[in-house]
């Protein structure tokens, strides 16, 4: 099995990325990678090795990714939203041995403690031919932060196959190419940046063309420019491109619908796609948009059709390699179609361990070694529809899942809070948005919470609605009643 890394050479002349600073071929990327996994090899690196990066979406991340893995090492790539506190708990959590971060994050590094911590800039390119270990397909390959229902991130470890299984699955199924260009605008430490977007574009010797932010003007300028052939993003993101589109002339609509010819695929995943979005984008450019499921320790599972049928508000059919079930409450399995229940997940995709943490993964599978989502569904005629979480103490937002429990253990923090429960709340255009119940003697104000909450919880965890109340409803076992709580909104 060839990794994704392992066939820069192969595409060489291919444009492999273009980003903010220009373009760059295969073999530069290759040549950039190979330098920087010269310099890991000098300062002491060794197979297994953690190593956490905080580098924007550019060439030199992806570099610095391939680096890691020529070495056998792990790559652990950080938020570059998140707060001090919330990467030197990714970077201890990992024991990482090295951070690489780029230059825009100096004000972070030097608030960062790791036993070595380097700018990419004082990293040079490119002496060939580093000594590259041995790699078999089983080994560990990526550790991707998830928040869970018990408090802090879990580390979820990926081998190299594992991804290689996500890879193999999206690029069959929806047909990518050498050919293609994917304009890319989501994060890169989650799977849907990293895996289904840049990876799969890299495996077959595809152009990826970063922007270093979502911003909705760029993303139609690019589209208008005709080169694109592919776009993937969570379903927020196309509320906000629907609601730019709304807002421009009706001549300069024309252009940017016009502009959406040449995309071959447009994907949503990540979040439920909701009707309206799924049919105003239809309508404005043409294209239904193709919804998927998949989740950080299963890489992606099930898809609608690229050739046959997109049905509205279901996520499709197994993708290849992946079995799929749905089990009820005590975990029986349900064979009856339209009954709900969690689906559970089997294939060479999952993922193979919570860093360090044995029993959480233990408890996260089945005894006969189903994952458990976590998610509620309903199996309608072969198609899987996804009915809800298992969980309140899950939140989506903005196709980023958060941790009540996290957010709520720091609002613990503030001065002014007594008592406080996180939740999500339905919004049309953030899918949930983090609200908070509080009892506080000082009365504490939306606008104080925010500003306080500012450099210590990364900005889409922050409660974006609050609600003071004399005392926190519970159930008869002392249990806060969430449900009850989101009434009152
Ligand atoms: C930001 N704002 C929010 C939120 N985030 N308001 C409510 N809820 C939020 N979650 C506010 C900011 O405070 C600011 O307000 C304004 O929105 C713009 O903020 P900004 O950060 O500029 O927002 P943005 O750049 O427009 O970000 C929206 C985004 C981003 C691009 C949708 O959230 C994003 O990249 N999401 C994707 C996450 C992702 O990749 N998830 C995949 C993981 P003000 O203007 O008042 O200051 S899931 C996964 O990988 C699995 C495997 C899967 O299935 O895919
Ligand atoms: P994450 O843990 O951040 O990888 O997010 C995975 C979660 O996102 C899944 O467990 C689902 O709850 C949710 N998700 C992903 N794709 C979809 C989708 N198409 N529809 C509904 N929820 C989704």
């Amino acid at each position: 099995m060839k990794l994704v890394f392992q066939n820069l050479e192969y595409f060489r002349n291919k444009t492999a990325i273009i980003d903010c600073r220009g373009k760059y071929s295969y073999a530069a990327l290759n040549n950039r990678s190979e330098g920087i996994a010269e310099y890991l090899l000098k300062t002491g690196t060794q197979k297994g090795d953690r190593i956490a990066f905080l580098i924007s979406p550019e060439f030199d991340f992806v570099a610095t990714l391939f680096a890691i893995w020529k070495l056998g090492a792990i790559a652990v790539p950080l938020c570059t939203i998140h707060p001090v506190d919330e990467l030197q708990y990714a970077i201890d959590d990992s024991q990482s041995k090295m951070v690489v971060h780029g230059e825009e994050f100096l004000g972070q590094a030097v608030q960062l403690k790791a036993p070595r911590i380097v700018s990419i800039l004082d990293i040079e390119s490119a002496k060939l031919n580093t000594q590259h270990l041995k790699l078999i397909p089983q080994d560990p390959s990526l550790i991707l932060y998830t928040s869970g229902t018990t408090g802090k991130p879990k580390g979820v470890l990926h081998t190299h196959q594992s991804l290689n299984a996500t890879i193999q699955a999206l690029v069959d199924s929806w047909h990518w190419s050498v050919e293609d260009h994917i304009l890319h605008v989501l994060p890169l430490h989650h799977t849907h940046g990293l895996v289904n977007k840049l990876l799969c574009a890299i495996s077959v010797g595809a152009t990826c063309e970063f922007l270093i932010k979502f911003d909705a003007r760029a993303v139609w300028n690019r589209f208008s420019e005709g080169k694109m052939t592919l776009f993937m993003a969570v379903p927020t993101i196309y509320s906000k491109l629907i609601a730019f589109w709304e807002n421009e002339t009706e001549g300069r609509q024309i252009e940017l619908s016009k502009g959406c010819k040449n995309l071959r695929l447009m994907v949503s995943g990540s979040a439920a796609l909701p009707l309206s979005v799924l049919n105003k984008w239809e309508k404005i450019t043409g294209h239904r948009l193709l919804e998927r499921y998949g989740m950080t320790e299963i890489g992606m599972a099930i898809s609608n059709s690229y050739n046959g049928e997109r049905r509205a508000g279901f996520i499709g059919t197994p993708l290849p390699g992946v079995r799929v079930r749905i089990a009820d409450e005590i975990g029986d399995i349900i064979e009856t179609e339209n009954l709900q229940g969690e689906i559970q997940i089997k294939g060479a995709a999952v993922f193979k361990e919570y860093w360090n943490k044995l029993q959480e993964t233990t408890e996260s599978f089945t005894k006969d070694g189903w994952f458990k989502t976590g998610d509620s569904a309903v199996l309608l005629n072969d198609y899987y529809k996804i009915l809800g979480r298992n969980s309140v103490d899950i939140i989506k937002s903005g196709g980023y899942k958060i941790s009540a429990l996290e957010v709520e253990s720091k609002l613990l923090d503030h001065p002014e809070i007594d008592e406080c429960a996180v939740f999500g709340i339905v919004d049309e255009e953030w899918g949930e948005i983090v609200a908070s119940a509080v009892v506080s003697s000082f009365n504490v104000q939306l606008s104080t919470l925010q500003d306080w909450a500012k450099n210590k919880i990364a900005p889409y965890k922050i409660p974006r609605r609050l609600i003071v109340l004399n005392e926190l409803p519970r159930n008869v076992l002392g249990k806060v009643t969430k449900d009850a709580i989101k009434k009152l909104f």
